[in-house]
């Protein structure tokens, strides 16, 4: 019998020069064609993960009898693009619609005429099932989670929940390796499953089935996947769970991934979601894994820090003195922790954000802080119109907010993203002030520009951080020209859905930007002046002008800048040991005495747009763009 033609795609922009396996038509092709009946009947001919030229796309199939598309934010746009040119050139063909930004329901159909066939939710058994019904030529009311066309109308088939955990891995199956074998020189970045799902169902998220609850794949699949990935020297690999170190077993997960890397040298970098109310398990996963630098950083997640917000997405914030204690723990252990905010939740004013930074930051974080834009996803709580009308959620849709997404790579079809720009408890004016508050918290603090002199004064002079911040934004804006008005515009932008939330310039060489990335690296461009002005803007603090100096001196050192493999500082206080102790919330003694600190940089950085990718993109979770155990303390008279 002759075998039927199967196109899959899943694509996606290349990121540097790796690319992602598509892991989810993976986990469809490993199912369905391990069923010997689907074997015979149908052939998976070719399988789509880059975001090729349609045209190309097009001129290379054969009667393809489906075409599936995974379907997420970053892809949605050229799927339906090529999906149209797909049923131009064969009518015949079924195009199926399926993943994550497939909204429920079937205004996707109504919509799109292109389309045949939605499948909602999980996707191995429907799958398989359409197939079937495919090559029998039987009716596709019999299988659950469909939504189709019909003599004219549509039918939707509620989704069935589904609780199998044998699914075979892609990993393993053969899949990754065919792709391996076809795209000879090409860098794939390997995804596994360990379990699937999510125990919390936060509004302004979509991963995670309440029916289905979370289920754990069997150890040794994970197991034969790591192993896959060390025999096939992958040098990143990346998990989807949800909450790495929920499970007793996460820790035995993380042994085996140590134990591979010592006897093989891989994976050299590992990530993953960590359990959000981050215990002790947690704690002893992330130190095994740092030991042997696979930690890339702990997340200590909050979203919102107001009762309110938490009480309307359905989240519950793990205790603020734990926080505190756990951020102290990490900090001994040497491993880097980053609080992630989210700005745009119902419930979040003014207010509440700005003490929630605050707060933050009394306790300790000022290593790395995350402030993200709130993303409208279709199949989240918050995606229902119910939702949207009770908390008066404004969205608008901006380009894709990719954040290191080459410009060079931007293709035929524009993708876009939807973000919240208001709510009952923040109009659009705040949003946009609290917006750039939080990114002039990111770069001057967490990103480094300031923060001596903001830990210096909180410590010393009782002055709080968002008064000190509110205070050195008004500074900048009071400029006009200020990297902070350029962002002010841009979100204006955002609001009147004409600009997107990112920034890209030339001298940054041919990636995005974020906002707080780009305010630090406009800074440091122009370091100098930069820190001229900031001279200017501390005198009402800090009226010594001898210390002043010294103090900006010593910050301006720390910061990582191109070309300078050796730098020295030579002054009259022992900044060193007292900004380490503060960077940990102590507070300490600043120490009067001569001292000379020399930094040798090993991987001075040549250009900006290197420096940009390799300090800031790559190096800003580790902290890299700061010099702190790299400077050495010599005597004086040396
Ligand atoms: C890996 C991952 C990434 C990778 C992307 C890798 C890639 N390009 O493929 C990275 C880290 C880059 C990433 C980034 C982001 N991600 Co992400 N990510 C994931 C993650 C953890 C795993 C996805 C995955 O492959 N899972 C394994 C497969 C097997 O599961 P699945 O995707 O659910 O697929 C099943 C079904 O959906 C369905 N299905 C899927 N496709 C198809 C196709 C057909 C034909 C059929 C029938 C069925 C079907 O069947 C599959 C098997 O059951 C998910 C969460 C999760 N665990 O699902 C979030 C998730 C996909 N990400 C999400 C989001 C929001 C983001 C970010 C915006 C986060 C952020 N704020 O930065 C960015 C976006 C970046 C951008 N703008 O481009 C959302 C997606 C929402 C959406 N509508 O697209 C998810 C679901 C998490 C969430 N919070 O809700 N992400």
């Amino acid at each position: 019998m002759t075998r039927q033609n199967v196109y899959l795609a899943q694509p996606s922009y290349m990121s540097s020069s790796s690319v992602p396996f598509p892991a989810a038509i993976g986990a469809l092709a490993a199912y369905a064609w391990s069923l010997p009946d689907i074997g015979e009947a149908f052939v998976l001919r070719d399988i789509l993960f880059l975001r090729e030229k349609i045209d190309q796309v097009v001129s290379r199939l054969e009667n393809p009898v489906l075409f599936g598309f995974s379907c997420y934010m970053w892809n949605m746009e050229y799927n339906k693009a090529l999906a149209a040119r797909v049923k131009e050139a064969f009518p015949g063909c079924t195009v199926l619609f399926g993943g994550p930004q497939v909204p429920e329901g079937d205004a996707l159909l109504r919509s799109c005429d292109q389309i045949d066939v939605l499948i909602h939710g999980e996707g191995e058994v429907p799958f398989a099932a359409l197939l079937r019904t495919l090559r029998d030529g039987a009716t596709l009311r019999d299988v659950p989670g469909l939504s189709f066309r019909e003599g004219g109308e549509i039918v939707n088939v509620p989704t069935a929940p589904c609780c199998k955990v044998d699914f075979p891995s892609p990993v393993t199956s053969g899949f990754f390796d065919r792709l391996v074998r076809e795209h000879p020189g090409m860098e794939f970045t390997p995804l596994i499953e360990s379990s699937r799902g999510c125990p919390n169902h936060c509004a302004y998220c979509s991963w995670g089935n309440k029916e289905t609850g979370m289920r754990l794949f069997p150890l040794e699949r994970v197991y034969a996947d790591l192993e896959w990935v060390c025999a096939h020297e992958m040098e990143y690999v990346g998990f989807a769970d949800s909450n790495f170190g929920m499970f007793s077993r996460d820790e035995k997960i993380a042994d085996k991934i140590v134990e591979l890397h010592e006897k093989t040298g891989y994976p050299k970098k590992f990530q993953v979601s960590y359990a959000k109310d981050s215990g002790e398990r947690v704690f002893r996963i992330t130190q095994k894994l740092n030991e042997v630098g696979l930690c890339k950083g702990v997340t200590l997640s909050f979203q919102t820090m107001s009762p309110e917000a938490q009480k309307n997405i359905g989240r519950s914030n793990m205790d603020i003195e734990f926080y505190k204690e756990l951020l102290q723990k990490y900090a001994d252990a040497g491993i880097v922790t980053y609080s992630e905010l989210i700005l745009g939740l119902p419930g979040e004013t003014e207010e509440s954000f700005l003490g929630g930074i605050e707060q933050l930051l009394e306790y300790g974080q000022h290593a790395q802080m995350m402030i993200h834009l709130c993303e409208w996803l279709p199949l989240s709580p918050m995606g229902e119109k119910a939702y949207v009308d009770k908390y008066g959620v404004k969205t608008v849709r901006i380009p894709l907010n990719q954040p290191h997404a080459d410009l060079r790579a931007a293709d035929e079809v524009p993708e876009y993203s939807r973000v919240v720009t208001a709510t009952c408890s923040m109009d659009e004016q705040t949003w946009m002030r609290v917006t750039l508050f939080g990114m002039c918290v990111l770069s001057c603090h967490h990103l480094g520009l300031m923060q001596l002199a903001a830990l210096y004064l909180y410590f010393e002079k009782g002055v709080k951080y968002v008064d000190f911040y509110n205070a050195l934004l008004s500074f900048f804006l009071a400029k006009g020209n200020s990297v902070f008005n350029r962002i002010q515009k841009q979100l204006e932008g955002i609001v009147a859905g004409t600009a997107g939330a990112v920034i890209s310039d030339d001298r940054f060489g041919t990636v995005s930007w974020t906002f707080e990335e780009y305010a630090f690296l406009s800074a440091v461009y122009r370091k100098d002046a930069f820190y001229r002005e900031m001279d200017a803007f501390l005198t009402p603090f800090i009226p010594d002008a001898a210390f002043r100096a010294e103090l900006l001196r010593y910050q301006s050192f720390i910061v990582k800048e191109i070309g300078r493999p050796h730098s020295e500082f030579t002054g009259n206080y022992a900044w060193r040991e007292y900004l380490a102790a503060m960077q940990r919330n102590q507070k300490a003694v600043l120490a009067a005495r001569p001292v000379r600190y020399a930094v040798d940089d090993e991987n001075v950085c040549a250009s900006w747009p290197e420096y940009a990718r390799k300090v800031v993109w790559y190096g800003r979770r580790g902290g890299k763009n700061l010099y702190s155990s790299e400077i050495k303390e010599t005597a004086p008279d040396e």
